[in-house]
Formats: C-alpha cells, structure tokens, sequence
C-alpha cells in the first residue's frame, strides 16, 4: 500500500479532557506520524466551511457549536495507508458502535462529541489539508 497523507483533527471535547497525548499516542502506535500539527480556536466561519458537506443535516448547528467550543489540533498524519487506517483507529462515529481499542470507544462522550475527526477518501484528505496548512507547514 502507498504512503498517504490524511487530515486529523482532535476535538473541543478530547482536548478539553487533556487527551491530545493519549490520542497521538494511538497514532503513533499504528504508524502514522504526525508530520504537521498545530492547536488553534476555529472560528464559526471555518467551522461551517469545514463541515460544508453537512449544512443541509439536523445536526448541523450543534456540530458547529461543538467544533468552536473551545481549541482543537489541527494535524496531518503520514503513513502507509494513512487514510484508511486512521478511520480504523478512530472507530465509528457513534461510539456506541466503535470497535474495542479504537479511539472513539474509549473517549468518546457521544455521537456530536466524538474526539477525533478523520478524512474519509484521498479527495477529501487532500481538500482538508489545504484547508487549514500551507504546504510550506507540511515538513514530512
Ligand atoms: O466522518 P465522521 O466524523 O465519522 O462522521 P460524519 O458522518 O462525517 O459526521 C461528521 C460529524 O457530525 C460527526 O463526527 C459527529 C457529527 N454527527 C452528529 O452529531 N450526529 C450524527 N447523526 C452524525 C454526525
Ligand atoms: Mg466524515
């Protein structure tokens, strides 16, 4: 499998808990590397632009609320896969429904407040992570 770069974000919910160390070590253990990385307060602004694909979804509102809540990490991981392997280490959106051992079973609060995101498809990664670095910030 080829080496990927995919888009990662550790939630309000996850940072606010003090779990960025925790998460990145799930990473890290499976081989991803992060290889740009950078705490920040979305604005509303890009919040919605972010999540622009779920405008339309009930859940919306809430959703964006959550995100501008207070800090995240921002990053981008690197390794064989990275795509892929990420969803698999973050576990289903519902925690309810997350393997053992995945992220989202063992810190997520619920569905909206979930602690990680994960881009889902190549395009995706590659639209995310022009979202928020310059390719100057990506020093894998
Ligand atoms: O990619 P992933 O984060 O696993 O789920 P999406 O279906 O893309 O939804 C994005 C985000 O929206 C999810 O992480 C929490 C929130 N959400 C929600 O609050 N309630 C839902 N029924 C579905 C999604
Ligand atoms: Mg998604």
């Amino acid at each position: 499998m080829a080496i990927e770069r995919t888009f990662s974000i550790i939630k309000p919910d996850a940072v606010r808990r003090n779990l960025i160390g925790k998460i990145l070590t799930k990473f890290e253990e499976a081989g991803l590397r992060p290889i740009a990385l950078k705490k920040i307060h979305m604005t509303r602004a890009q919040a919605e632009g972010f999540y622009a694909v779920h405008k339309e979804r009930p859940f919306f509102g809430e959703l964006v609320e959550q995100m501008i809540a207070s800090p995240v990490v921002v990053q981008v991981l690197e390794g064989e896969g990275a795509i892929l392997k990420n969803r698999e280490i973050m576990g289903a959106t519902n925690p309810a429904n997350a393997a053992e051992g995945t992220i989202r079973k063992e810190f997520a609060l619920s569905v909206g407040e979930n602690s990680v995101h994960g881009s889902d498809a190549p395009e995706t990664a590659a639209q995310e992570i022009k979202y928020f670095f310059t390719d100057e910030e990506l020093v894998g």
